[in-house]
């Protein structure tokens, strides 16, 4: 499933970047109905990419209005028809997969070695796997005939720009929605680039609808009387927000937020592959992962041994270039999220944490952060409770399985964890007993479009994959059996 993207070659194989973005609604390319504009700036490099456009309040009406239009026509639409554009859509990725990656790369900041390598085939996944529902509703256990919500809004952020994309509308179209996506104000380029592969799919008009904007465009898509159904993946903060904001209205919500996953290891773990998977866990992507395994919960008994081996590897990172195939971490996507990151990591060294971080130069542009472990860290501290968002492991020391579960369930949060342990009766165990909607077990941050991803507590409710991730986009019924 994951070997088909083929490899991008250079920058030069991004198709042109415009200067300026309008919104896509009802198939086309359309200027906006106000004149604010944004910028998309490249995060290694400061400089400004595109100006897209701060969708207004009327903008949104249009767009809604498309997706209601075309409503009609593509959910009556037999499901083997609906399979056939997603089908479409998926090789189209495919096909178009170097440009989308390096595409990526520049808006976000992550390395192509991630990009070309997660995130683009992650992506056609998606599409392939629920065009493969589309003409199966009928026998996925939700009763005889589930039937789609309607008009879907859903808003995504900045970290994934392209998966969270494939993770909301591919489940919505293949159940026969249509929908109005509003993606981070910080990483538009993609989606919009999404929007000609609509186009060159020959979906038809309206079905997909991408407007651009920053939370006040989302607040004003989110509220729309006319939307069935909001998908949000985002900060708990907004997440709750929208939460209220549709309290008492008959919108279905589903919301996947933040996190501050453990990642626990034994004192019978393989050291080398558990560091491998530590590493993996924070610093893939920056830390800029929902899931991030940011606290590392070590048997006492091993602390040492693990983390001179940890502060080993993580000498040998690379940091720098995004575009360069050697990278292993790319720049903080913006001046905001570099600011959030130095504001807790102070808070961390000030509340008596110990900082390390491997010599390694930072370049002089762009946002950068070095990996960073903290050490010392007790179970109060801001930087064990507080998502950070960036590549920054607080070290927690625990010496019985019992304890280690009560300091994996001690936040907030319930998004992920990791167990790292031969014994495989200790890690049904513990699974049984984590808080999380997922737990892996000796590996981290793997996934898979056939299972169901998402949080407990203030990680949210609802599942995106699997055939759990087609329920947010149906009206169900019969039971679930
Ligand atoms: O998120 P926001 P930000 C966490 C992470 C990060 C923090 C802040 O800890 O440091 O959130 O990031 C749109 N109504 N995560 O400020 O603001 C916004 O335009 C409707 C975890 O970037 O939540 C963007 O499209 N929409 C997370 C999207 O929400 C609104 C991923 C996310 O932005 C809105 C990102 C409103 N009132 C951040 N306000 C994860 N779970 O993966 C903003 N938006």
């Amino acid at each position: 499933l994951f070997d088909y993207a083929p490899a991008p070659e250079s920058p030069a194989a991004a198709g042109e970047i415009a200067t300026s973005y309008g919104h896509f609604i009802g198939g086309e390319f359309v200027d906006s109905s106000g004149s604010e504009a944004l910028k998309t700036v490249n995060p290694a490099t400061e400089q400004v990419l595109a100006e897209f456009a701060q969708g207004t309040e009327e903008d949104v009406e249009r767009a809604v209005k498309a997706a209601r239009k075309a409503f009609g026509d593509w959910s009556a639409l037999p499901g083997s028809e609906r399979a056939k554009y997603l089908y479409r859509i998926a090789r189209i990725i495919q096909e178009r997969s170097r440009e989308l990656a390096v595409l990526e790369s520049i808006d976000n900041g992550k390395p192509i070695k991630e990009t070309r390598d997660f995130d683009l085939p992650m992506v056609a996944a998606w599409f392939f796997y629920y065009a493969g529902w589309a003409d199966k509703l009928d026998y996925a256990g939700f009763g005889p005939n589930p039937r789609p919500v309607g008009v879907a809004a859903q808003v995504i952020p900045w970290n994934f720009p392209l998966m969270m994309l494939a993770w909301k509308i591919a489940p919505a179209l293949a159940t026969g929605n249509t929908v109005v996506l509003k993606p981070a104000e910080t990483t538009p380029l993609t989606a919009l680039r999404f929007a000609e592969i609509c186009r060159q799919a020959g979906l038809p008009k309206g079905v997909v609808n991408i407007i651009t904007g920053d939370g006040r465009t989302g607040a004003a898509l989110t509220a729309h009387p006319d939307v069935n159904k909001v998908a949000f993946t985002g900060s708990t903060n907004v997440g709750r927000s929208i939460a209220r904001q549709l309290a008492g209205s008959r919108k279905k919500l589903s919301l996947e937020l933040g996190g501050k996953a453990a990642n626990i290891v034994f004192d019978d773990a393989p050291i080398d592959q558990a560091v491998e998977g530590i590493v993996n866990g924070i610093f893939f992507n920056q830390g800029h992962v929902c899931c991030a395994g940011s606290r590392l919960l070590v048997q006492e008994s091993i602390q040492d041994e693990l983390l001179e081996a940890l502060k080993r590897r993580m000498a040998t990172l690379r940091l720098g270039d995004p575009l360069d195939k050697n990278t292993d971490i790319g720049a903080i996507n913006s001046a905001a999220q570099l600011a959030r990151i130095t504001e807790l990591t102070a808070a961390g060294e000030a509340e008596g944490a110990e900082r390390w971080a491997p010599a390694c130069e930072l370049p002089s542009a762009g946002y950068w952060f070095k990996p960073t472990i903290f050490t010392g860290v007790s179970q109060a501290h801001r930087i064990a409770q507080e998502e950070i968002f960036g590549p920054v492991l607080s070290v927690l020391t625990f010496r019985t399985p019992d304890e280690a579960v009560a300091k994996a369930n001690n936040t907030p949060f319930g998004l992920s964890a990791g167990i790292w342990t031969e014994k495989g009766s200790r890690i049904l165990w513990m699974a049984d007993k984590l808080k999380a909607g997922v737990v892996w077990a000796n590996t981290f941050n793997k996934f898979d479009p056939t299972s169901p991803f998402g949080g407990y507590k203030e990680s949210g409710y609802g599942r995106e994959g699997g055939r759990h991730g087609l329920e947010p986009y149906l009206n169900v019924e019969a039971r679930d059996v």
